[in-house]
């Protein structure tokens, strides 16, 4: 699944090539070396009412031979996008903004999932409704901006806790 979706990406306009990606973690060892970043299978869910911020889930691949990092990015429906991970406190699963962005690790992989690593549209501006096509600019460190497409799907479908009636079936 995660094959046929990957080379789908990198046969369509989801992808970006950078010559100069640097990588905190070690900056002297990696200013030469590329970046290639794929999305895959990007979607988010619909919008309860009054419902002021919403996940976006993918696959994010790196094929370069460099560290990447996630570190933001922008959406014509939201205020502005932040990159969130889940964690336990308490027995309470509570959202947590990365303030360094998620790390695509050379020659792996990431998946953006509920309950794990998201991308988070803040202050949305309309309700996100099954079915739409939502614009997300994805921005990287090493390989800059990556435009790709958010495909919403039912809430019921992925999220039985959000209390959305949900009776479409989710495809993929
Ligand atoms: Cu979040």
């Amino acid at each position: 699944m995660i094959r046929t979706t990957l080379v789908a990406a990198l046969l369509g306009t989801t992808i970006a090539l950078a010559a100069c990606n640097q990588a905190p973690e070690n900056p002297a060892a990696t200013k030469s070396a590329a970046t290639i970043v794929a999305i895959a299978h990007p979607w988010s869910r619909e919008t309860a009412e009054g419902q002021n911020a919403g996940g976006a889930f993918m696959t994010i691949a790196n094929t370069g031979t460099a560290a990447d990092r996630l570190t933001g990015g922008s959406s014509p429906v939201a205020g502005r996008v932040e990159i969130h991970t889940v964690t336990m406190e308490n027995d309470v699963m509570r959202m947590r903004q990365l303030e360094d962005g998620l790390e695509v690790p050379a020659g792996g992989e990431v998946t953006l999932k509920p309950g794990s690593f998201h991308v988070m549209l803040m202050d949305l501006k309309q309700p996100l409704k099954a079915g739409d096509k939502v614009p997300l600019t994805l921005t990287f460190k090493g390989a800059g901006p990556i435009e790709t497409e958010l495909e919403v799907r039912p809430a019921g479908a992925i999220a039985p806790s959000m209390g959305h009636g949900g009776a479409e079936k989710p495809h993929g």
